[in-house]
C-alpha cells in the first residue's frame, strides 16, 4: 500500500458503514475522519474541495479522492483484495453483482434518502404513502433477488451484500421489516449481522441512525 487511506464519514450513515464493512473485510488499516453532517460540516469549504457533491462516505487514498459507497467499495477490492470473492472478475458474475450495487444506489438507498433528507434538513417528519410504498417495493425486490440463496449473489458474501445489507438494516429507522412477509431478507439480514465485527462496523452506527429517526417519523399507510 502506497499511503494511508482516509476514510471520511459517520457511523450513522449507510453508505459509510458499507465501506467499514469492505474495509474490514480486506484486513485494511485505515484513518477514520469522523464528519458531523447535522451540523453540516460536509460544507465546509474544505470538504466541498474535496467532494463538490458534499457526500459521505469520501476516500481519500493516497490524494485519489473517490465518493460514493459503490464506486469505493468496487475501487478497494480491485486495489487490495488478494481474491476476488467480493467482487468477481468474471464479467457476468461482476455485472451481476453490479447490478445489486446499482439497485442499492438508484431505488434500495434512495428509498431511505427521500425520508431522511426531508427530515434532517427540513423537519419533514410526515412520510407519505407513496415513499412509505417504495420501501416495501425495495424489500420485496430484495426477497426476490435473494431467491434460494443465502448472500444476494450466491453462496458467499459480495460487495452487494455490504451495501444493501448496510441500507437495508437502516430502513428499519422508517418502516420495520416485516418478517412474515419478507422471511428470506429477515435470514439475510440475521445472517449478515453474524460476520466479524459486524457490531462494531454496522449495528452501533445503525442503533444511533434509528433512534436519531425512528420516534420522529408519522407514516401514512
Ligand atoms: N450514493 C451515495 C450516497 C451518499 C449520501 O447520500 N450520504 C449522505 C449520508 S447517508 C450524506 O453525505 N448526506 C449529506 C448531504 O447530502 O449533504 C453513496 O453511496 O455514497
Amino acid at each position: 500500500m502506497s499511503g494511508v487511506l482516509v476514510l471520511y464519514g459517520t457511523d450513522i450513515s449507510p453508505p459509510v458503514r458499507a465501506c467499514k464493512l469492505t474495509l474490514r473485510a480486506l484486513n485494511l488499516d485505515y484513518e477514520y475522519r469522523e464528519m458531523d453532517l447535522l451540523a453540516g460540516e460536509q460544507f465546509d469549504e474544505k470538504f466541498l474541495e474535496k467532494n463538490p457533491q458534499h457526500t459521505v462516505p469520501l476516500l481519500d487514498d493516497n490524494g485519489s479522492l473517490i465518493w460514493d459507497s459503490h464506486a469505493i467499495v468496487c475501487y478497494l477490492v480491485d486495489k487490495y483484495a488478494k481474491s476476488d470473492d467480493l467482487y468477481p472478475r468474471d464479467l457476468v458474475r461482476r455485472a451481476q453483482v453490479d447490478q445489486r450495487l446499482f439497485f442499492d444506489a438508484s431505488i434500495l438507498f434512495m428509498s431511505l434518502r427521500n425520508v431522511s433528507i426531508p427530515y434532517f434538513v427540513h423537519q419533514v417528519n410526515l412520510v407519505p404513502k407513496e415513499k412509505v410504498d417504495n420501501i416495501k417495493d425495495a424489500y420485496g425486490l430484495l426477497e426476490t433477488f435473494l431467491g434460494d440463496n443465502p448472500y444476494l449473489n450466491g453462496s458467499t458474501p459480495t460487495l452487494s451484500d455490504f451495501c444493501c445489507g448496510a441500507t437495508a438494516s437502516s430502513l428499519a429507522a422508517v418502516l420495520e421489516l416485516d418478517q412474515e412477509k419478507y422471511p428470506k431478507v429477515a435470514a439475510w439480514l440475521n445472517r449478515l449481522s453474524e460476520l466479524p465485527h459486524y457490531e462494531e462496523d454496522n449495528a452501533n452506527g445503525l442503533l444511533n441512525y434509528i433512534d436519531l429517526l425512528k420516534p420522529y417519523l408519522k407514516l401514512e399507510e
